[in-house]
């Protein structure tokens, strides 16, 4: 294929002029429209038994390099772009980046779409098209402020199919409209990304400036927003109509597929598995169940079938994040169902004389309990989450079902999180062991060889010096921020949460500017990034985040410690910038209070990408430490073990560290020093030292001091560049098991039995 032919003609057709005329958004628009023809023509996959992958998220980030490099044609663009004087970085910029996922669950599902069709399996990912997405963050007074994303232009990635589904609510009917985005696997065959609207949803309904809209209207509103605001019970209430709507017409659409093919609906389980990604799409159990009764099922059958189709996934241990409906939202959004959870509560019951496995209890719904009864399979999405949901979270279940519990570690594309987002790396490896690591990641491993070797080690320095140029221009653009490419890149990124402990890292840098104001030099600068949005109405994230941009500030306007320290926290953090931020880092943050992060996801993109992982063991951070050892990653603080004993028995209280502590207690009590009073809002800043000193929910004081050493001592390392270039090969030579083409080929084996 002669690409720049194709470039050439396409410049004609659209615009009738030459290539070389054209600007840089007539040049995004032309490749869209022939990478969407070359995508067009791929082959579907296809297979007598079909996955479908249902989640309330899929967080696919900008689509243009990822599609020319699954499609192989990634270089000729570049090449062609190259003749130009352009890169593709430049013309990507106008692609706008769709709005449809929050964080790692939703990125996680678009990692898993590309690896299903990368390994030819036949499987569709199902969701809905928010038209303004979770929410744009912007910073104002230092603090977060929240308006519309609006990502879909005239011309997109989406297509329309025409096809609708009717939908009925207990109020009204409605009709789903299907649009769809081809999924172009490695191998040039493909699936789709099935999303379902609704025509009457109007954009103009949302208050300028704001994402304030009327939550009653749910046919003007249905598809605005990923997660509406649920601090009401309109607002949880539209929640459970976007599920339902979802998992209708999916279900809908499914059985739709199945007559298609002419298969049997009493065995539809020898054809289907619909896998339920977190609970948000739960309602797909008795909907389909429903749906089977339609169309000639017995109860007994429609049940049976449905509970061989579908498997269920949990991306979580805090409780409040299994969501439960009150029975009266189901009676108002979907009364049609409540009578199959009612039968469905009562096999259970027959099945379990333990009330805590019941789905319903006290007139609510615990939607993963329904999953977990009418699902072939329930997994955790990293060994030790996987453990304490069978040991603690969910351990009546896993006495009751055994045989369900599996654990998936979960995976990243080497696709996009290292050829497209760092070339040179990508390079520089071929260069060393060949290119069968882009097929078989843990060849990766040959890399060990190569860790000690003082060529291979200034080689990855100067790529990642490059890396880290790039992101300093990227930050200037986007945010007009300097920072400087010679200091320790110490990145953080990731959704607020107080469990994922942002405020500690807080604490810690605070602590470093207070040193450096006693007279302490470092011997680097670092640079502290944080990038994450906080859910609209979670205040306390949002009284981090304001602390964190009031002492960015602070340190920046003093002219010591600027000289040491700088701390950026990125506005809007997407993929985007992820792309930008994770080949750049030296230091990857994962430091959530032990036992709660299932798994995270980024913590394999920064480790893939040579940065050294500063963190809790837990989550994937588990067996990350296991695969590179003690020597390439610096772990601190209390275990697993330790944290759900302190919960088990209720005996962890901040004031008893801060009574023992001076330290600490001086760290915590910054926060409402006159310094950072005098350019914050005191009472944010009290809220959120209230809220540390006297609750501390998810322990950040717990491993403060070990923390504060340990991140010392990752300095330290990075100050003897040659130990340092040693861990970050060690650490890329055993990221290969993170691939999420092996998350899916497990999953496929063991669950999904596709061919
Ligand atoms: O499994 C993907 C991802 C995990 O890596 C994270 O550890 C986990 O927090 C995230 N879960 C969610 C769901 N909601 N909550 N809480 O985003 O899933």
């Amino acid at each position: 294929m002669n690409m720049e032919k194709m470039m050439q003609d396409k410049a004609v057709s659209m615009y009738g002029s030459d290539l070389s005329n054209c600007s840089n958004e007539q040049i995004y628009l032309l490749l869209l429209d022939i990478t969407k023809d070359l995508m067009a023509n791929a082959p579907l996959i296809e297979g007598d038994r079909k996955l479908y992958y249902i989640s309330a998220e899929f967080l696919i980030g900008k689509l243009l390099s990822n599609n020319l490099l699954n499609l192989g044609v990634y270089d000729q663009v570049r090449d062609v772009l190259a003749g130009m004087g352009k890169t593709l970085a430049e013309i990507e910029e106008i692609e706008p980046e769709p709005s449809l996922g929050n964080g790692g669950l939703g990125r996680l599902a678009a990692c898993f779409l590309d690896s299903i069709a990368t390994l030819e399996l036949p499987g569709d990912g199902v969701g809905l098209n928010y038209h303004l997405g979770l929410f744009h963050q912007k910073f104002e007074n230092r603090k977060q402020k929240e308006l519309p994303d609006p990502w879909m232009t005239a011309q997109s990635w989406l297509n329309d199919t025409g096809k609708y589904y009717p939908v009925h609510f207990g109020n009204m009917d409605v009709e789903a409209h299907l649009k769809s985005m081809d999924v172009i696997g490695y191998t040039g065959k493909k699936n789709q990304l099935l999303l379902f609207d609704l025509d009457t949803v109007t954009e103009a309904i949302v208050e300028s400036d704001s994402i304030n809209f009327d939550k009653n209207d749910v046919k003007e509103n249905l598809t605005l927003f990923l997660y509406p605001d649920d601090s009401d019970e309109v607002g949880r209430k539209l929640r459970v109509y976007q599920q339902y709507f979802l998992v209708s017409a999916g279900a809908q659409m499914i059985l739709e597929d199945v007559k298609a093919h002419s298969w049997d609906l009493k065995n539809i389980s020898d054809h289907v598995v619909i896998q339920i990604n977190d609970t948000h799409p739960s309602m797909v159990i008795p909907e389909l169940i429903r749906l089977l009764m339609e169309n000639g099922l017995s109860l007994e059958e429609a049940v049976a079938q449905t509970e061989k189709v579908c498997a269920y996934t949990n991306h979580t241990i805090l409780a409040e994040a299994l969501e439960k409906w009150p029975s009266h939202f189901i009676e108002q959004v979907a009364p049609q169902l409540m009578p199959i959870i009612r039968e469905l509560d009562a096999i259970a019951a027959k099945r379990d004389d333990n009330p805590k496995t019941r789905i319903i209890q006290n007139d609510i719904i615990h939607m993963a309990n329904m999953d977990i009864h009418f699902s072939k399979s329930t997994n955790g999405v990293a060994k030790i989450h996987t453990d304490i949901l069978k040991d603690t979270e969910l351990h009546d279940f896993y006495r009751l079902y055994p045989e369900k519990f599996n654990n998936k570690t979960n995976g990243i594309t080497f696709r996009r999180w290292l050829q497209a987002c760092n070339p040179q790396l990508t390079k520089w490896i071929i260069s060393k062991i060949g290119d069968g690591f882009l097929k078989d990641s843990i060849e990766l491993e040959a890399l060990k060889k190569y860790a000690a070797d003082p060529e291979c080690q200034k080689e990855v320095l100067a790529i990642k010096r490059e890396k880290k140029e790039e992101l300093a221009v990227f930050l200037k653009n986007r945010q007009g921020v300097e920072i400087d490419p010679n200091s320790i890149f110490d990145i953080q990124v990731k959704r607020l949460h107080e469990y994922k402990r942002q405020q500690m890292n807080l604490l810690s840098v605070i602590n470093l500017y207070q040193e450096i104001k006693n007279g302490y030099v470092p011997e680097e600068k670092v640079t502290v990034i944080f990038g994450a949005k906080a859910a609209p109405a979670y205040i306390l994230a949002k009284d981090i985040i304001h602390a964190i941009l009031v002492l960015s500030d602070l340190i920046a306007k003093d002219e010591v410690a600027s000289k040491y320290l700088q701390v950026v926290m990125v506005e809007n953090y997407d993929v985007t910038c992820a792309e930008k931020l994770i080949p750049a880092a030296d230091i990857s943050e994962q430091i959530s209070l032990a036992s709660k992060e299932a798994s995270g996801t980024s913590n394999m993109k920064f480790m893939l990408n040579g940065a050294v992982t500063l963190g809790t063991d837990d989550g994937a951070n588990v067996e990350i430490h296991h695969l590179v050892g003690d020597d390439n990653i610096f772990i601190f603080g209390v275990d697993s073990d330790t944290v759900i004993k302190h919960y088990e028995k209720a005996d962890y209280h901040p004031q008893d560290i801060l009574a023992q502590d001076s330290k600490v207690r001086e760290l915590v009590d910054f926060l409402v020093s006159e310094e950072m009073i005098a350019l914050g809002d005191q009472t944010s800043l009290g809220r959120l030292h209230h809220d540390i000193t006297t609750k501390d929910w998810f322990m950040a004081l717990i491993d403060l001091e070990s923390y504060m050493n340990c991140r010392k001592e990752a300095y330290a390392a990075y100050a003897d560049q040659n130990r340092w270039a040693q861990m970050m090969i060690n650490n890329i030579a055993a990221a290969g098991f993170f691939s999420s083409d092996r998350t899916i080929a497990q999953y496929n084996e063991e669950i999904w039995k596709l061919k």
